[in-house]
């Protein structure tokens, strides 16, 4: 198969429709009742990753030609998370909240949110490391880094209100966790943008020992930490 302009309009289409449908999915669920506001959040995660994998396959990106056919890589992407929300939102609805549970899956929104904008983060920043052409690697890097940004600002608003309803203890355990998540993550676009994925002003073996020692922090430092300081810490389970 050949990806004629037929196959890329196909694809515009997706990615218009996708982008219209999540706007739609808001302001129809923008009446639901706030308990049910989850599965608004559900719907709208799933036609949002949808629509970045259709922008990145309209543009020719992430389609690799293996043993002559054409791949769309950002198709598994774009399945691999969605089928698993799609699934849940059924599952949900399978499942009705008792009075305890339907708080528990206002937060389930919250969470979602908070992943998705994390995966959102990760995979535009791989399909600005794959484009050959700088406007639309500058397009998903800046893409990447909202979805960043979308990840502090909900971790530093509403999920650390709810830990100040722990304990003074707890709530100072979590807010130092978080800071020195944060800390570190800074550096990961920094390091992008001075390595090889971006302006080439640092060598190879800076970037990856950069990385290295950024991955240890990030994983078993803070694993670590967290062992260490989490028996010590009331109310935290
Ligand atoms: C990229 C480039 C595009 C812009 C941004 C990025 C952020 C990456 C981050 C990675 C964190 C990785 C961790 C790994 C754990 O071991 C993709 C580099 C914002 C924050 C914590």
């Amino acid at each position: 198969m050949q990806i004629t302009s037929a196959v890329t309009n196909w694809l515009w289409v997706g990615f218009f429709g996708m982008l219209v449908g999540t706007a739609l999915i808001y302001l129809i669920g923008s009446k639901l009742k706030q308990s049910q506001k989850y599965h608004v959040y559900l719907a709208m995660i799933i036609t949002s990753i949808a629509t970045i994998a259709y922008y990145a396959m309209a543009n020719n990106q992430g389609i690799f030609i293996v043993s002559g056919k054409e791949v769309f890589a950002a198709r598994y992407i774009d399945w691999v998370l969605t089928t698993p929300l799609l699934l849940l939102s059924l599952l949900l609805i399978a499942f009705p909240a008792g009075k305890d549970a339907a708080k528990l899956r206002e937060k389930v929104g919250l969470f979602a949110t908070v992943i998705f904008a994390d995966i959102v983060m990760i995979v535009t920043g791989l399909f600005a490391n794959l484009s050959s052409n700088t406007n639309n690697q500058r397009f998903w890097f800046v893409l990447s880094f909202i979805a960043f940004l979308v990840v502090i600002w909900q971790m530093y608003g509403p999920v650390r209100e709810q830990a100040k309803n722990l304990g003074a203890g707890a709530n100072k355990f979590f807010t130092n966790m978080l800071t020195y998540l944060l800390v570190l993550w800074f550096i990961y676009p920094i390091v992008w943008l001075l390595g090889t994925s971006g302006y080439d002003k640092i060598s190879l073996g800076a970037e990856v020992s950069i990385y290295a020692v950024l991955d240890l922090c990030a994983k078993a430092v803070f694993g670590i930490f967290l062992v260490l300081y989490m028996k010590d810490v009331k109310n935290v389970e």
